[in-house]
């Protein structure tokens, strides 16, 4: 029978691909996620102005782009029911000094090293990840992308 999944996209963040990304790799298994598309990645600054272009007008938007095209990223779209909300409680509050207050088990309180670089990315609605899978993986199967567990996508 069809049972219908969510679909978020996530990234590990280059600060944290680096130092911790096996930690947090098995964090996204642990939890229920199923990895549905990866790519491993530097994104141009093109690309990271694109990604956070709803960011365009706020004063830390340089250092951002900046931050986000320094290094391999890990992009995912990942695959759970409500995806969306329960990546985003994983990941945790957007400053780690929050997320050590409100939520000390969540990535961002474990691993992010400030507010600008703070380990992991995730949509905040189901309409923004599917713009974003959209955008990372497109239509085309591109070199780095595995085939994973796709069960719940089709018809
Ligand atoms: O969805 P989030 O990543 O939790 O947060 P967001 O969409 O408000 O901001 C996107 C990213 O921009 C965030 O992950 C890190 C950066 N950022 C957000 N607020 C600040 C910030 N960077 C700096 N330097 N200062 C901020 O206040």
């Amino acid at each position: 029978f069809f049972f219908p999944r969510e679909q978020t996209l996530a990234v590990i963040k280059p600060d944290a691909l680096e130092e911790h990304r096996e930690e947090i790799l098995e964090h996204i298994r642990k939890g229920g996620f199923t990895i549905s598309r990866v790519k491993e990645t530097v994104l141009s600054k093109e690309m990271a102005e694109e990604f956070y272009k709803e960011h365009r007008d706020k004063p830390f938007f340089t250092q951002l782009v900046e931050f986000m095209s320094r290094g391999p990223c890990m992009l995912m779209a990942l695959t759970k029911e409500n995806a969306v909300e329960e990546w985003r409680a994983m990941m945790g509050p957007t400053d780690p000094a929050q997320a050590k207050e409100v939520a000390p088990d969540s990535l961002r309180a474990r691993f992010a090293t400030d507010i600008l670089q703070n380990c992991v990315h995730g949509s905040t609605d189901r309409e923004r990840a599917a713009i974003k899978i959209h955008f990372v993986f497109g239509d085309i199967r591109s070199e780095g992308d595995v085939a994973g567990d796709v069960q719940g996508q089709e018809s």
